[in-house]
Formats: C-alpha cells, structure tokens, sequence
C-alpha cells in the first residue's frame, strides 16, 4: 500500500533551477564585484553537480581568473553560496518560484488520502524552508484540503553525501518509519531517480526544463508535468518510451512488451487506492544501455551505497 510520497525540490516541486538559483548565482557575483555569469546552458552543464556549493567549486577549479589556492576558492564559493541562497530566498517571497503545475492538487490529494509527504532533496535547508512559508504556510494556502504538512524533510545539510547517493532517501524513510515499497519518490533528474533506487524506492520522474531529454532509467514511470493525468484506460503502455508529452510506465528496453495493463500510480483515483506491483518494480532496471548486469532491487532496506550505475548491496564472500 503506497503511504508516502517523498518529493524531490529542485525540479519537481518547482522549476527553480533557471529562474531561482541560475539567477540567484548570478547576482552573487554581481554583489562580490565578480565579472562571472553564467549562461542558462552552462548552468545546465553545471547541474550535473549536485549542490550549489560544490557546483560553484567545480566551476571556479575551472577558471583562470579564480583563486589559485584550494582554501581560497573554498572560502570563496561559500561566501558566494550563502549569498546566493539569501537572494533565492528572496525570490521565492517574491513569487518568482511558483508550484509546478499539479503539484498542489497531488498534494492535497495525498493529504485527504491520508498518505504522508516527505521532502528528500539536495538543496540547503534555508531554501527548502523559503518555499514551504512561501507555497504552503500563508491563510491562501490552507484552502480546500486543508493546510499541506510534510512529515519529514531531508536536506543537503542533513547527508554526508548528496545525491546520486541514497543515504537522502534512506534518511526519509527512517523518518517516516517505512519501506521502501510502502513510497513513491517523485523526481526529475537522472542523479535523483538514482539516489531513490540506491534506496530502493520506486520512483516516478516528472520531467523539468533543464533534464527534458535525459535517458532515466528504472523509474516506473515517466512523464511531463503532474497536472497532465493519464487516463486510466491509457495505463497500458507497451514499451519504456522517455517522451515529453505523455506518461509511460518505464521498463527495461530488453523486455517484451506485456499484454496486461500496468497500473499507474497517477491513474489512481486516489494516490492511496494505488497497490504497488512489486513485480512490475522488481523488473525495472537502472542498467545503462551498454552495461550488462542486470539490477534487481531486493526487499531489504539496509543495502549500501548505490551509484547511478547501479551498484548493489555487498556480500560476504562464499567459504
Ligand atoms: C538540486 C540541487 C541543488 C540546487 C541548489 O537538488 O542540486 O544544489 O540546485 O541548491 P534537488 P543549493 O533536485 O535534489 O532538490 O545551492 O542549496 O545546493
Ligand atoms: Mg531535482
């Protein structure tokens, strides 16, 4: 039975990358006398990095009109970081941050359903708590289904290591006191369908701006935005296609399509009335294209790290 939905940020709650952060990084430097802006395609490089801080180190490594020392270039980009997040923070207030499409209304919809929200994200704790005041802690907010309430948030500052690392997911679980199977995260980025797999969670991307053609592997489903439902006839789909328009149900390419529908969690009339096919989840694979071991995720909520290319637990070696 699903019981949470642990939601990614940067991406999936809103489309922040672009008009939040890119724009925040940028009058940072501005306000450090920094002659540095970067391009909307070069952010898009960039956020292959995940964090804002050791994306800024890993573009300042790059510069030759950065600090030669280590020390300095670390002292700087947090100077840079923290002043970007008090500008994000401020763009946030000033709605320049909005819910993606769908998003309130999937909430809402959890929450009537009694099944409990978590956030599990990279971004820093400050931005993470702008966006709730701004979006879920106002009178406005409160309409219909009542206020939205997140029974545990993980952020950056809460991992020793962020995504593609799992331990964000593991965190939320702990919190939330479930299983793997017992949640669905929602993601948009390769590193964080990967960071849910390490964890075993079953995950769903919902596309955004800057990772619309990315290959994801081992979601059970793709889509575009949440407002875009698909139909509940509409949930037979045949093969793992990683289109921008419509959901699909995404599975291995090597597999034969299947002639029983595949439920959908989004064609549920309610999020909770949806039962997870453990079967269909145990033959999603996060196996690159060119790699030929297969990835089975197992029940267990104690396996180690997984990479994006799908590192499975350890055994003890045979005697
Ligand atoms: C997004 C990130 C973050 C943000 C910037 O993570 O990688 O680094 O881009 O936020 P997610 P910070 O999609 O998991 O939310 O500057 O606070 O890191
Ligand atoms: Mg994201």
């Amino acid at each position: 039975m699903l019981q949470a939905l642990i939601w990614d940020v940067d991406g999936t709650l809103v489309e922040s990358e672009r008009d939040g952060h890119l724009v925040a990084f940028n009058r940072a430097f501005e306000a450090l006398a920094l002659p540095w802006r970067w391009s909307e395609a070069h952010y898009g490089a960039l956020l292959r990095i995940t964090g804002g801080r050791e994306r800024l180190l890993a573009d300042l490594a790059q510069r030759d009109d950065a600090p030669a020392l280590a020390s300095e270039r670390e002292a700087l980009a947090r100077e840079l970081h923290r002043r970007k997040n008090a500008i994000y923070a401020e763009l946030v207030r000033d709605g320049a941050v909005p819910l993606r499409a769908g998003v309130r209304e999937l909430l809402e919809e959890a929450m009537v359903a009694g099944v409990k929200l978590a956030i599990a994200t990279t971004t820093s704790r400050v931005n993470v708590e702008a966006l709730l005041k701004r979006h879920f802690d106002t009178p406005d907010a409160a309409r219909g289904a009542g206020r939205i309430r997140f029974d545990a948030v993980v952020c950056g500052e809460d991992v020793a290591t962020k995504k593609p690392d799992p331990e964000v997911y593991r965190r939320a679980l702990a919190a939330l006191r479930l299983g793997p199977l017992d949640t669905l995260a929602l993601e948009d980025s390769p590193g964080g369908v990967a960071a849910a797999r390490g964890a075993e969670v079953p995950v769903l991307v919902t596309r955004s701006a800057y990772f619309a053609h990315d290959t994801v592997e081992g979601a059970v489903a793709i889509g575009p935005g949440l407002d875009v439902r698909p139909a509940k006839a509409a949930s037979r789909w045949p093969t793992c296609a990683t289109g921008t328009r419509a959901w699909s149900t995404c599975r291995s390419s090597a597999e034969r399509p299947r002639s029983t529908p595949l439920p959908h969690p989004l064609s549920s009339p309610s999020p909770r009335s949806f039962r997870w096919p453990s079967s269909h989840y145990a033959r999603c694979s996060i196996t690159p294209p060119n790699t030929a071991t297969a990835c089975r995720p197992s029940t267990s909520t104690t396996s180690s790290r997984s990479t994006p290319s799908c590192r499975r637990p350890r055994r003890p070696p045979r005697r």
